[in-house]
């Protein structure tokens, strides 16, 4: 953290959690062109936001991939090994992890999430639901190295990274995840990991401009979350969300768009804004199947087996760790 940053934390008391999203924002907003990290978009106005996302006509990707895991829930079980521990990355609802949970003869499910309270609530369902499945739960940051649970170390390893959030790292981000994966689940793992593919652009900028407005309050969030917790006086109605879609890149940007020029203040710090000027707030990334499985394989995985939905929209890959 730079000196400058650390001072401000110290002068408006900020814990190390904040300390660092102080650091990450005012980094940000201080770049050319201005950015902020996606990760800092789900508090708990945010997190909801997003479930009622994935609940809008346009948003495809939650009921499409669903769809893939209820209806080829018995191939999935038939390539994996039996009594496993399911580790999940970022355990969301949860509502994935069920189905493989129903479907699969798991001897553990091990959540790992960055919010504890959330996870152990989480927990104590998944363990009256499933009362043959040991749960697990492990409060860890899934983007750095962590332990597993020392009850699952003789079971083999299912890893589970649904809902194609591995489309908002960029690609070197992607591979580094993948890597880490594997060392964290060992020789012998597999993998399943949900992954949203290339499609018609106007269906692209559809799901991420939804008629109802809810991405925009989302985006918008992110402004209101500084405000909240920085000291910050983002005047939210001087903002436009857009998404556009990066040809070159195969991503969709979200972006926040100053209506005009203006200064905002983030823990006293003045950031002044053209008009038009913007903050780049997530890429979402949309994968071939043939560009996923090349990032997979070089990133220490073989690929086992790949299922679409008949659309082609949406891909969930088995993936090996070989010795
Ligand atoms: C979590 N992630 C996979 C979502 C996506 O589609 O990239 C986040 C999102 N942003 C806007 N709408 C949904």
């Amino acid at each position: 953290m730079n000196v400058h940053v650390s001072a401000l934390a110290k002068t408006h008391h900020l814990d190390e959690r904040e300390a660092q999203f102080a650091h990450d924002v005012v980094e940000g907003l201080t770049q050319h062109p201005k950015r902020l990290p996606p990760k800092y978009f789900y508090d708990e106005a945010g997190s909801e936001l997003f479930e009622e996302i994935t609940r809008l006509p346009e948003y495809y990707p939650t009921r499409t991939e669903l769809g893939i895991l209820h209806d080829r829930a018995a191939e999935i079980a038939a390539i994996l090994p039996g009594h496993a521990a399911l580790v999940e990355f970022g355990a969301g609802a949860a509502t994935k992890a069920r189905l493989l949970l129903g479907a699969c003869r798991f001897a553990a499910y091990v959540p790992v999430d960055i919010s504890g309270d959330f996870l152990n609530g989480q927990a104590r369902d998944l363990s009256r639901d499933f009362p043959k499945v040991a749960v697990y739960p492990v409060i860890a940051d899934f983007t750095a190295p962590f332990a597993l649970p020392d009850a699952i170390r003789d079971m083999p390893k299912v890893g589970f990274f649904p809902g194609s959030t591995i489309g908002n790292f960029d690609p070197h981000e992607a591979s580094a995840f993948l890597r880490s994966a594997r060392a964290i689940l060992g020789d012998g793992a597999t993998l399943i990991v949900g992954v949203d593919l290339e499609k018609d652009e106007q269906v692209l900028r559809a799901a991420y401009n939804d008629a109802a407005g809810v991405t925009a309050r989302f985006d918008l969030n992110m402004l209101a979350r500084i405000n909240r917790e920085l000291d910050g006086n983002f005047d939210l109605s001087g903002f436009a969300h857009r998404a556009i879609y990066n040809r070159e890149r195969h991503r969709i940007e979200m972006h926040l768009i100053s209506r005009r020029a203006q200064t905002v203040r983030v823990l006293g710090q003045a950031i002044p804004f053209r008009a038009g000027e913007t903050i780049h707030t997530e890429s979402s990334y949309k994968y071939s199947i043939a560009r996923f499985t090349a990032l997979a394989r070089g990133s220490g995985w073989t690929p086992r087996a790949t299922w679409t939905d008949s659309a082609g929209m949406f891909s969930v890959h088995a993936l090996l760790a070989r010795d």
